[in-house]
């Protein structure tokens, strides 16, 4: 038997599809698929090579297929907007938005015959979706206040698009990058409040000074799953935040791709993100094959990050560092857009700002350069009275995954259901704190759980000899400096019963007390 048929059988069934025809090779096949229609796609290409284009078929809404994009730093334009909204418009009710956990945008709705003018349109402004799912870097987060928050360590923007250019070749698809072992995430902080959720991250750069000079420690193999839920490491090393930032994370995901099969990865998709290389290598070992890879020796991680602040949710109006100009942050309702809202937004970000509008990983979104005196007209807009500034306590910080409405692997409704009982809840209690309640519709932990003050699981759970739709309760997830995960407290809870019990753990937890009614 020759080593590769041996290697081969250790393959698992993704793995040997993607060896069969690679995930970006449906790139040039795109204008075929638009004219035979999606029922008559390759079943693999459908479900699974689509999405090395950002296009995923969702057997929810068959033929209407989502489309996730890429926003680096979460920082677009009134411009991008306006396409993203044109885009949706032309399916009525079908086409929605989404602002997701990583900062970045996905379209409903889409007819695949549409997609190579789609793909042609957002080229022409600058964006891309390629390579947005499955076994590719997902979008790179950076703080959304990046170049206009006093306080902040680093800059990030240039260097977050500099990393997307590399990594999927300024758009055109990368196949050096192509062929990961499994999903992989970067994220890239600049403020002092881990805006990005660092430790969530495969790899995350967090500012660390180191002699005089503002670079970045590394952190590695963070990540939520089903299976397991590992907060990133120190890889225990330093780098200035010029080139080294994109020469490390070349080197990191060509080890993590060539090497991922002699590492097991390749095996068992439960047992492959990167965490699971460390494990099975030792982080000694792996540093050392970076190095090797980087081709030098990196100075030993700084003693302490700069990250020393509580996590900010950015809604309301701040100063800026530009004198006399301040940002909104608007509450988007667990991230959901509609077209009309999209080319409102882009009107609002060109007639208050300077067409800026930046994306936060808590689904909501900032107008940016809104001179001081602008601020009480902007304030007086319709759409800020739904999109509002300060919204009651639980909904400010409300998070929810897609769920059933359009995610095979939902096991509850969750967008419609968690807006519906914060609403309830903030209309019963006072709440004297922000309590961050992030809902997830299964444990793949999107919409991470894990993170919040209360995080929610969807699950199935028995009642009255039927099953119905329930949750799993965590509670205790840290964010900003010293993060840490949540723990589970309650297992199998019907979603009946969730108002009643999220009041007690209000009460008890967080200082709610009763509203007079
Ligand atoms: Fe996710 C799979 C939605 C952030 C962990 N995620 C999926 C799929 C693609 C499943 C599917 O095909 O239906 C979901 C698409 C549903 C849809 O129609 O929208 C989906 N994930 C999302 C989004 C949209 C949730 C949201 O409402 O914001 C987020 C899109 C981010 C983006 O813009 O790229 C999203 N997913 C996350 C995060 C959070 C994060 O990145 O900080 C996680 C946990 C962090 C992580 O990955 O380590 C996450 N998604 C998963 C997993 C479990 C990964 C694993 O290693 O097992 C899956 C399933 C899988 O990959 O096998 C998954
Ligand atoms: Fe779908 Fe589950 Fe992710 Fe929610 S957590 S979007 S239900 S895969």
């Amino acid at each position: 038997m020759t080593i590769a048929v041996e290697a081969n059988k250790k393959l698992n069934k993704i793995e040997k599809a993607k060896a069969e025809k690679d995930g970006l090779a449906v790139k040039d096949e795109l204008e075929h698929f638009a004219k035979i229609g999606w029922e008559n796609i390759d079943k693999t290409d459908l479900e699974l090579r689509l999405k090395w284009l950002g296009i995923f078929f969702r057997p929810v809404t068959p033929g209407q297929f989502m489309l996730r994009l890429r926003i680096p730093n979460g920082y677009l334009t009134s411009e991008q907007m306006r396409l993203l909204a044109d885009i949706i418009q032309r399916y009525g009710d079908d086409g929605s938005g989404d602002i997701t956990t990583r900062q970045n945008i996905q379209l409903r709705g889409i007819r695949i015959e549409d997609m190579p003018d789609i793909f042609r349109r957002l080229k022409a402004v600058g964006l891309t979706s390629i390579q947005s799912g499955f076994d590719n870097v997902r979008n790179i987060t950076g703080s959304p206040v990046a170049g206009i928050d006093p306080d902040e360590v680093i800059d990030t923007r240039e260097l977050v698009q500099q990393l997307q250019d590399m990594i999927v070749n300024h758009g055109e698809g990368n196949p050096a990058f192509t062929n990961l072992p499994r999903k992989f995430n970067i994220a890239v902080e600049g403020s002092r409040d881990n805006s990005i959720h660092a430790e969530l991250n495969d790899v995350a750069f967090v500012p660390a000074e180191r002699d005089g000079v503002i670079g970045f420690n590394v952190l590695v193999g963070g990540y939520l799953s089903a299976q397991r839920c590992a907060e990133a490491i120190p890889l225990n090393v330093w780098v200035p935040p010029n080139q080294t930032v994109l020469a490390i994370s070349r080197a990191i995901l060509t080890v993590y791709t060539q090497q991922g099969l002699a590492a097991g990865l390749r095996a068992n998709r439960a047992k492959a993100r990167l965490m699971w290389m460390i494990d099975n290598w030792g982080l000694d070992r792996f540093r050392a094959a970076v190095e090797k890879e980087l081709g030098h020796s990196l100075p030993t991680a700084a003693p302490m990050t700069l990250i020393d602040r509580d996590k900010q949710d950015h809604l309301g109006v701040h100063p800026q560092k530009q004198a006399g100009y301040v940002y909104v942050g608007l509450h988007v309702p667990v991230g959901r857009l509609s077209a009309e809202v999209m080319f409102e937004l882009a009107r609002l970000a060109d007639v208050y700002g300077n067409g800026e509008i930046r994306l936060t990983v808590e689904q909501n979104l900032l107008i940016p350069f809104v001179p001081e005196a602008q601020v009480p007209l902007l304030l007086a807009e319709p759409l800020l009275q739904q999109f509002q500034i300060a919204p009651p306590p639980l909904l400010r910080s409300l998070i929810s995954c897609t769920g059933k409405k359009y995610c095979s692997f939902a096991q509850v409704e969750t967008k419609g259901r968690s807006v519906a009982i914060a609403q309830q809840l903030d209309a019963q209690l006072h709440i004297p704190q922000r309590v961050r309640i992030h809902w997830t519709g299964c444990p793949n932990s999107c919409g991470q759980p894990q993170a919040g003050d209360i995080g929610l699981i969807g699950t199935k759970v028995r009642k009255n000899g039927e099953m119905v739709e329930g949750v799993d309760i965590y509670r205790g997830g840290k964010v900003g400096k010293d993060a840490c995960l949540g723990e589970r407290i309650y297992k199998a809870v019907p979603c009946d019963e969730l108002p009643e019990i999220l009041s007690g753990l209000l009460v008890e937890h967080f200082g709610a007390t009763p509203k007079e009614i």
